[in-house]
């Protein structure tokens, strides 16, 4: 980023959150903008033409490649348009590292090994062994990390300051933990199962475990919930968990350990680190922006809430105005199926229906698309809002505040711009 743009990022991102927009200023912002926007009357208070909000000006079509959260741990976002495929491929993948990638991996020597209190006996498994023992399925499983978004909290949260690219949805190719768990035999008090991967932390120290999260033993049983160790047909890329992860789609996707070695069936609430605290967990009622919370009122984040991407155009395009306009993406729900797919080019005045795919296997993300007509020059906004299968929308402002920035699953929103 250069000096001059880094500056802009700065003031904007200041203003992001706490502007209210005086009608004064909407002249001043079209000439910025460089075209009259053409629903300002409707410009909801509070809101900000999108140029004015995000690090990186969509106008300046620079966003063209990965984004690079951070380079130590390892962590990579995807502007919405590299998610334009039905099923994400690698490198559009976004990548998510509490620590150290493992080196040296020999899949050949790998093995898993499955134990906890809640077993009646140790026992270790061949990556050979998993796949000839168990019948191996396929399912395209949507994975978000629970912090998506989270750029968009104030006051800002700490951790990844992702935009809207933590998340994908590959196909997945592996065996059912359940089969997994009904081999290795468990007992009547098993709730939890968690994972420990070969990462390796920061600190260099071998002896701390990076990240051990799990799921409950409903998830750790549904049909869906997978050890892989294939992503859309080929052996998984390395930084996605080379050559076993778990793969528990529609739950955040800390839940879905990467470089799985062991697995460890518990008799309570699984307790590795990053399971406590505020590491994936919300207050468990809403609270006031920058309100400290008490340790013991945290849930943890199970299911993710109702979303959507808008993948085609690209936010910044320029078209001519005589053109119709196709517009597409995904929308996603957890555990849930979303319905109805809406967009808006008024700043959610009024809203029209998309045409929405159903999923090709429950928790797998379903494409949406629809065509758009923009009758004046100037700037406008596509706005996406998803409803799930219970009625749940998608809000048009940032949810509800909390201390680590997770579940904003406010509406996607682009820029266009018509001559
Ligand atoms: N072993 C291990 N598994 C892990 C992580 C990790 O740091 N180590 N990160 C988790 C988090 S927070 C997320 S969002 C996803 C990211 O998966 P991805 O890198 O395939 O996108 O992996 C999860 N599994
Ligand atoms: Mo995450």
């Amino acid at each position: 980023m250069s000096d001059k743009n880094q500056h802009h990022s700065i003031v904007f991102r200041g203003l992001n959150r706490r502007f209210f927009l005086k009608r004064s200023t909407l002249s001043a912002m079209a000439v910025a903008l460089g075209a009259p926007i053409v629903h300002a009357a409707k410009l909801p208070a509070g809101y900000l033409p999108l140029p004015f909000t995000v690090q990186n000006n969509p106008m300046d079509g620079k966003d063209e490649a990965m984004i690079i959260r951070g380079d130590r741990p390892w962590n990579v976002e995807a502007p919405p348009h590299l998610l334009d495929e039905e099923v994400t491929t690698f490198p559009n993948i976004f990548i998510r590292n509490n620590g150290r990638t493992p080196q040296n991996i020999n899949a050949g020597e790998w093995t898993l090994t499955v134990g906890g209190e809640s077993v009646n006996a140790e026992k270790t498994y061949s990556l050979a062994d998993l796949k000839q023992k168990f019948q191996p399925l396929t399912y395209q499983l949507t994975l978000e990390c629970g912090g998506n978004g989270r750029a968009g909290y104030y006051p800002p949260a700490s951790g990844n300051q992702w935009e809207e690219g933590a998340v994908y949805c590959a196909e997945w190719t592996g065996v059912r933990l359940r089969d997994l768990l009904d081999d290795v035999g468990i007992k009547n008090d098993a709730v939890y199962v968690g994972y420990y991967g070969k990462d390796t932390h920061l600190s260099g120290d071998p002896n701390k475990v990076v990240i051990s999260r799990g799921i409950p033993m409903e998830k750790a049983q549904q049909d869906e919930t997978l050890l892989a160790w294939a992503m859309n047909g080929e052996d998984m890329s390395l930084e996605h968990g080379y050559p076993l992860r778990l793969v528990c789609g529609g739950w955040p996707a800390s839940a879905s350990g990467k470089w799985v070695d062991k697995l460890v069936v518990r008799n309570q609430v699984h307790d590795g680190p990053k399971m406590g605290g505020n590491s994936y967990r919300v207050p468990e009622y809403p609270v006031a922006p920058g309100e400290e919370v008490p340790e013991e009122d945290f849930k943890i984040i199970e299911s993710m809430p109702v979303k959507s991407l808008i993948t085609y155009p690209r936010s910044g395009a320029m078209f001519d105005k005589s053109r119709k306009l196709e517009v597409r993406g995904h929308a996603w729900a957890g555990e849930r199926s979303v319905t109805k797919v809406e967009v808006s080019t008024d700043f959610g005045a009024t809203w029209q229906n998309c045409s929405l795919n159903k999923p090709v296997n429950r928790l797998a993300w379903q494409h949406w698309s629809t065509e758009l007509e923009f009758p004046l020059t100037g700037y406008y906004e596509v706005w996406a809002k998803a409803t799930d299968d219970q009625g749940i929308a998608q809000p048009m402002v940032i949810p509800g505040w909390n201390p680590k920035g997770y579940l904003n699953n406010a509406c996607h929103r682009i820029a266009v711009k018509v001559r």
